[in-house]
């Protein structure tokens, strides 16, 4: 499908997006239910990974200003397929992975396994995944499933970073910080810089957007 397919732009084509409101020129492309559904593309591309209910639907909506972008939920399993968008500034700059999450235990076997194989073969088969940025609730720390994921993304070396969520939640953030920051040590692909981010707050999505798009230049 063609709007998938582009150049990697230059630094300064990457200054007019940014005048550009980069993230508002974002639109939902579609969603992928299974490996057949997947297209090759070579547009730079970044995905949200996370635990179910984590805030990763929310954060691409904050980040992109666009509150109905993506489906949000109160219910863990609201994203169940790979929702694909795409910012387009005259052709498409970058794509976009909102990723079902896991961890849901209240979803039948047979769907948990088709959402686990299907996540599991993008990510390991992506040569434009630029980042995947791995949703943390910054109430409740990385957890076994959260290491079980950042353990495979290391074996197929394909780069990470932290983004802790929900901080308005929370009282001590240094102390999340820190405590986090001692559980990647032992991780090889992960970017040592953390993000705090609230959406609802509107916190830390400045420093995340601009680590997002410097994945174009
Ligand atoms: N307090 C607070 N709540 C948040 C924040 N971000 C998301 N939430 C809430 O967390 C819940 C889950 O948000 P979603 O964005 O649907 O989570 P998700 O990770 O996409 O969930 P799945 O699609 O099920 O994997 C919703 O009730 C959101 O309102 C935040 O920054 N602060
Ligand atoms: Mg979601």
């Amino acid at each position: 499908m063609q709007i998938l397919v582009g150049k990697i732009p230059t630094n300064n084509l990457m200054t007019t997006y940014k005048k550009n409101n980069f993230f508002e020129n974002c639109s939902f492309v579609k969603g992928v239910a299974n490996i057949e559904g997947l297209e090759i593309s070579n547009v730079p591309e970044i995905a949200f990974l996370g635990r179910s209910n984590v805030g990763k639907s929310t954060l691409l909506n904050a980040i992109t200003k666009r509150s109905k972008l993506a489906h949000t939920s109160k219910t863990p399993g609201r994203t169940q397929e790979l929702n694909f968008f795409s910012i387009i500034i005259d052709r498409p700059v970058m794509n976009i992975v909102d990723m079902p999450g896991y961890g849901f235990a209240r979803a039948s076997k047979k769907k948990i396994k088709e959402w686990t194989d299907l996540s599991k073969f993008y990510l390991q088969n992506r040569p434009n995944l630029r980042r995947v940025f791995l949703l943390i609730d910054s109430r409740h720390n990385i957890k076994a499933s959260d290491k079980e994921i950042m353990n495979m993304l290391d074996e197929c070396a394909v780069s990470y970073q932290i983004v802790l969520t929900k901080i308005d939640k929370i009282k001590n953030q240094d102390d999340v910080i820190l405590k986090t920051k001692n559980s990647i040590q032992k991780f090889i692909a992960v970017h040592p810089e953390i993000h705090s981010t609230s959406s609802h707050k509107e916190r830390g999505l400045e420093d995340l957007r601009n680590a997002i798009s410097s994945m174009v230049e």
